[in-house]
């Protein structure tokens, strides 16, 4: 007898990885398998280990019976997201967005599972139904359906109206918006997830699906992971820790997640590993009885 299936938002809320889900998201992905999407922007050539959290959403996503899907943005790389920025982003040059999606790519590849089936992950490049879309087209057939005065209540464009923000900027929400549009039109997909800073680009999302055709999709939202000392974490002194050995050495690697506080390495444990609850209950137990030994630090460095 196969076991049964694990259900996502109890495993988000129990692994502290739950921020905001939109009204029927948890009766949607009770009645079976669900296709859902994770967007990633090529802004450098190897994933953080802030990249990791969404990572894990995913495959605990696969793991619970539904179908991930990854985005990498071809397209939206080239505009840049305000979502969370106090300042406006430097344009990357074509040849640069290249080179960084083909490296995010191939790290994404080794955490999800590709093989056939009902929980069969995949990839996909918004630049591919992007590319011979033309403005003006866009501006008809998309831009239409939502107003400016709904695209300035978002906290990433409210937040810049003092400051300033470029149209480019302040017309990321509609392609992302449209992405997540196209993908439940074509690909049935009925559900983005991202970081909670993601939260007003999902929703315009789920508005232009609603808009353009009456249709329903959903929409949630993960915690930004905090230090227990207020520090943000995946950084340190010398910088951001990457995926990419060439970037943060194994070495170095290794020795952030050994350094973490005992406070912190009981968040990491439940984020970064697939260990059941129970295991992470008694791990937590005998760590405590010796802290020194870091039981639960060295945990989060295996499977
Ligand atoms: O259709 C989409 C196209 C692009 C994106 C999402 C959907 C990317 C998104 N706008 C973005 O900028 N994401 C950030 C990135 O790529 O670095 C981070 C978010 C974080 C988390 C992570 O991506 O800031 O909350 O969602 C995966």
């Amino acid at each position: 007898m196969s076991t049964p299936a694990l259900n996502f938002i109890e495993e988000l809320k129990w692994r502290g990885m739950l921020q905001d889900m939109m009204p029927g998201t948890d009766e949607l992905l009770k009645k079976g398998p669900v296709k859902g999407y994770i967007g990633f922007d090529p802004t450098s050539d190897s994933l953080g280990v802030g990249n990791l959290v969404q990572v894990m959403i995913l495959l605990h996503f696969q793991r619970c019976g539904h179908q991930p899907v990854a985005l990498v943005g071809g397209a939206t790389g080239m505009v840049g997201d305000p979502s969370g920025k106090s300042a406006e982003r430097n344009l990357l040059s074509e040849d640069i967005l290249n080179a960084n999606l083909q490296g995010q790519k191939k790290q994404l590849e080794k955490f999800l599972n590709f093989t056939a089936g009902p929980t069969q992950a995949s990839i996909v490049n918004n630049y591919d139904w992007f590319k011979n879309f033309n403005f003006l087209d866009f501006i008809r057939d998309v831009g239409k359906h939502i107003t400016v005065n709904y695209m300035m209540a978002k906290d990433s464009v409210k937040s810049r109206l003092e400051s300033g923000l470029s149209f480019t900027e302040f017309s990321y929400q509609l392609v992302q918006g449209y992405d997540f549009y196209y993908l439940w039109k074509h690909q049935g997909v009925k559900l983005q997830m991202g970081g909670s800073d993601q939260w007003g680009n999902i929703t315009t999302g789920t508005e232009l699906i609603r808009r353009m055709e009456g249709g329903e999709a959903f929409a949630l939202t993960t915690p930004l992971i905090k230090k227990a000392d207020g520090t943000k974490f995946g950084k340190t002194e010398s910088g951001n820790i990457w995926l990419d050995p060439k970037k943060t050495s194994p070495y170095k690697f290794y020795q952030f997640w050994l350094n973490s506080s005992d406070e912190d390495s009981k968040n990491y444990i439940r984020i970064f590993t697939t260990k059941s609850q129970e295991e992470v209950l008694a791990l937590e137990e005998e760590h405590d009885l010796a802290p020194n030994q870091r039981l639960l630090q060295k945990q989060s460095l295996r499977k």
